[in-house]
């Protein structure tokens, strides 16, 4: 049994592009996919603002809301609930050279427009979480942008999304390049720092995603600890990535079983989850699988968490303090591999 609640977003099912090559599986539908998230043990669900309203574009701010009170009503049927929702700046025309730090001011107010709304989405659905991935706020181009006006142009943005609405919780999901070459906020730690000088810093927090630290070189067990030792971490994408490649999303703790412990350990030590965080996935099946499998990688992760989950519970604090005193840490070292190799 796990002491924590799971959340994935509709985007972790698939039909399989990537770059080089188009869909290899048949699409299911939002309704499917949300009933069969709650069938393999999800409670939560995350949002981009138009998978919550789709067409969004098209409608009046009225209409926004109220197709977001219809998507509440048949989360509650179904017995979910809506952990966030994100505005997602990536794919509009309008959004091209970034959102918030576009070079161009009409894009620039495109991009708050969505946020705003994402915020009423968000309301709506019950969530106080905005989740910005800052998917193209940075440069393919190193001189086309003014670095620290970027970030001049990221703050105010945010602070008006801060007075928007004063119950927002705004968790920035840092990752240090894809689909852009250099992010602006690259890390957990760029997340905290710039928080400080908005608005509102209690309000601005980070959601830490495993595949995006190991993007930056960084082991995203300490990453968390670095947030959590802030209060500061609110959200979690766990999954895994195979070193510096592009972002793989691969099925939690696939690659790296000893940081998927330490990762688990952290959050446990740590009580992540008493003020209602979620444990997020955000994995992606491989491309090489067929429709009917649409779903293994998510079923794989919360299997995998649990297996781990329950390591960490049976961790033997004792000893390792006793073995700590003596700065024996081979013997840590040891007694940590026999647990994961199933010899504790
Ligand atoms: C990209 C991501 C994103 C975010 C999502 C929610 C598409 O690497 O991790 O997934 O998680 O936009 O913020
Ligand atoms: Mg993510």
């Amino acid at each position: 049994m796990s002491m924590f609640k799971f959340s994935v977003g509709p985007w972790n099912v698939h039909e399989g592009a990537d770059a080089f090559g188009p869909e290899v599986r048949s699409s299911i539908s939002f309704d499917q996919k949300l009933r069969k998230f709650k069938e393999i043990g999800f409670t939560g669900i995350q949002f981009h603002d138009d998978d919550a309203v789709p067409d969004m574009n098209e409608l009046s701010e009225d209409q926004i809301k109220s197709r977001a009170r219809e998507l509440k009503q048949f989360l509650d049927e179904q017995g979910l609930e809506a952990e966030f929702v994100a505005p997602r700046l990536w794919m509009d025309a309008r959004t091209i050279d970034g959102g918030f730090t576009s070079n161009s001011s009409a894009d620039r107010e495109f991009a708050i427009w969505r946020a705003l709304r994402s915020i009423d989405i968000a309301k709506e659905l019950g969530s106080d979480r905005l989740v910005l991935w800052l998917a193209r706020e940075g440069t393919l181009c190193s001189e086309s942008k003014d670095p620290v006006l970027s970030l001049h142009r990221l703050r105010e943005a945010i602070n008006i999304m801060l007075a928007y609405d004063p119950q927002i919780r705004i968790l920035i999901e840092p990752k240090p390049n894809e689909p852009i070459d250099r992010s602006f906020v690259p890390t957990v730690g760029h997340v905290l720092g710039f928080a400080n000088g908005t608005q509102d810093p209690s309000r601005v927090g980070a959601l830490l995603e495993s595949a995006h630290a190991v993007l930056a070189g960084l082991e995203p067990s300490l990453e968390m600890a670095f947030c959590l030792a802030h209060g500061k971490l609110w959200g979690v994408h766990l999954n895994d990535q195979n070193g510096l490649r592009y972002d793989q999303d691969k099925s939690f703790g696939v690659e790296n079983i000893r940081s998927a412990f330490n990762q688990l350990k952290v959050l446990i030590d740590h009580g992540y989850g008493s003020n209602g965080e979620y444990i997020g996935l955000d994995v992606k099946a491989m491309r090489t699988q067929s429709a009917a499998m649409s779903y293994a990688h998510l079923e794989n992760s919360l299997r995998i968490v649990k297996l781990i989950e329950s390591k960490v519970r049976r961790f033997d604090k004792d000893l390792v303090l006793k073995y700590q005193d003596a700065r024996n840490y081979e013997a840590i070292e040891m007694y940590v591999m026999e647990l994961l190799l199933g010899e504790q």
